[in-house]
């Protein structure tokens, strides 16, 4: 949207105002009012003629506009009805040198999760990749991913549902007969992966977090952040062990939740020193005994801390190992 039809749409959403008042406050002509305001009209802004001038009525539904709308964190939007993959073009738009874009779709067709694992991305889902150029040692990017989770965390709780965070980048949301984590130390752990191990989903899977990075000379160049949120889809289109905002509270206004994440998001990301312990807050995995599967073989332990670089500290009863990436399921206690 240009910058005069963001002037104009934030004097409606201040209105009414007269057309002419609005020409001469912008410096613009009557008729570059009306066609603003008709632009307006067709992106589906209701805009109201009445006997104290224009007046904003309605904001449509979901979209770039409708997006930017209002949103207090400094990110254009680019929407698509459809598209391959949000991070597939958020890479693009890094490469030709962009920052702060988040790219947003409706529908997925080739949705990637890690490893090129598929993501299904059905219509009524949150599906966006943020394009950033943050000043930080590479080393520092997961911790990017981390604050996403927090971001998708908080709004997800706003809008009533318990979500907590597995290490590093799901979002989940608990199955209420499964306990919580325990905490208890001292007693020895198995590192044989089928010993005493028995599975604990840790929930119902919310969101997923695919962060990708380009950089050079021990800095970033860019950064991908790409989240997907089930938001208004049916589990029942999903893969088995998913879980939705529409099924957990009802249907919700994806702009809306767009909005509170993304805002979450830049301010965490303007304090990054807040991030590990807002993330530590809301994790359901310190504290858990965890299988981490690795290339090297499965991992079993108590997951202790995470480091100042997002990795994952498991105590084995034997060492204590420092994972970097990899799968984390959360264990049964013994
Ligand atoms: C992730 O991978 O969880 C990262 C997902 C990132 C998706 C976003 S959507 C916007 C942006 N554009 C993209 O192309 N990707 C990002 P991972 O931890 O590897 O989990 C993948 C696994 O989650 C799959 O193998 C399935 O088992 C499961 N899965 C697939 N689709 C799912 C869904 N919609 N909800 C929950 N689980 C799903």
């Amino acid at each position: 949207m240009t910058d005069t039809r963001q002037a104009v749409l934030a004097a409606l959403a201040d209105g009414p105002v007269t057309g002419p008042t609005l020409a001469d406050r912008l410096g613009v002509s009557r008729a570059a009012v009306w066609k603003h305001v008709e632009a307006l009209r067709d992106e589906g802004f209701g805009v109201e003629s009445t006997e104290d001038g224009y007046e904003l009525t309605a904001i449509p539904e979901y979209g770039a506009d409708a997006v930017a709308f209002g949103l207090d964190a400094s990110f254009d939007v680019e929407y698509h009805d459809t598209v391959g993959s949000t991070n597939d073009r958020a890479r693009e738009l890094a490469t030709d040198g962009r920052e702060n874009v988040v790219v947003l779709a409706d529908r997925q067709v080739g949705g990637r999760g890690r490893r090129d694992r598929a993501w299904e991305s059905p219509s009524g889902g949150i599906w966006l990749s943020a394009v950033l150029r943050p000043d930080i040692p590479p080393a520092r990017a997961p911790l990017l991913t981390l604050a996403m989770a927090v971001a998708v965390t908080d709004a997800a709780r706003e809008h009533g549902v318990d979500a907590t965070i597995k290490w590093p980048n799901d979002v989940l949301v608990s199955n209420a007969s499964e306990g919580t984590p325990d905490a208890s130390s001292g007693d020895s752990l198995v590192s044989n992966a089928n010993e005493g191990t028995s599975e604990d989903s840790g929930g119902r899977k919310l969101s997923g977090i695919l962060t990708e990075m380009e950089g050079e000379s021990g800095r970033v160049s860019w950064v991908v952040v790409g989240v997907g949120v089930n938001a208004n889809v049916d589990p029942g289109d999903l893969y088995e062990g998913a879980t939705s905002l529409r099924s957990e509270a009802g249907r919700v206004d994806r702009r809306v939740f767009v909005q509170r994440v993304l805002e979450r998001f830049d301010e965490l990301r303007d304090d990054f020193d807040g991030v590990l312990p807002a993330w530590r807050e809301r994790t359901s995995t310190l504290g858990r005994r965890v299988r981490v599967h690795l290339p090297d073989g499965d991992l079993v332990g108590r997951a202790v801390d995470v480091t100042e670089t997002g990795a994952l500290v498991v105590d084995t009863g034997e060492e204590r190992r420092v994972v970097h990436a990899g799968d984390c399921e959360h264990l049964r206690p013994v």
